[in-house]
């Protein structure tokens, strides 16, 4: 694929291809996280199992993963921590030994509501004002509600 020229119009980027090039087409793969299900928040790809084909490694809100090429079957790295949310999954060769491997931030999610969230309209009718939250049956998050690990 043999890019003519770019520009930019206005706010968006504009392309076009040499008349004789096809068309790219693109093949959707889904693949499946099994047992390890989790919004995925980074992905990087290299190959390190070192079998001479691309693996992919995706860091999620739970885990750390590696999907082997060609099935590319879920197995876990690491666990524990939210990975490759606000950082980048990458698979490079840091120490030079010739094996790959796996690069990512790590976070422990700490956020906490400041507020508590009534679990249905009728709740926000039957709130005393000048007292805080909602009765328990009401409520559907209380003041303070979050994941931490
Ligand atoms: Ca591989
Ligand atoms: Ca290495």
């Amino acid at each position: 694929m043999k890019l003519v020229w770019v520009a930019i119009v206005g706010a968006s980027l504009a392309h076009a291809r040499a008349d004789a090039e096809p068309p790219l087409v693109f093949q959707r793969h889904d693949l499946s996280a099994g047992a390890f299900g989790q919004v995925t928040q980074g992905m990087g790809a290299g190959d390190v199992d070192g079998d001479g084909r691309v693996d992919l490694v995706v860091g999620g809100d739970e885990h750390l993963l590696l999907y082997r090429n060609p099935d590319f079957t879920p197995s876990l790295i690491a666990g524990g921590f939210k990975f490759g949310g606000g950082a980048a999954v990458r698979a490079r060769d840091m120490n030079g030994d010739g094996r790959m491997d796996v690069l990512t931030g790590r976070f422990k999610p700490q956020g906490k509501l400041p507020f508590a969230l009534a679990g249905n309209a009728q709740a926000l009718l039957r709130q005393a004002s000048d007292a805080p939250g909602y009765d328990r049956a009401d409520t559907l998050f209380p003041f303070g509600f979050g994941t931490s690990y």
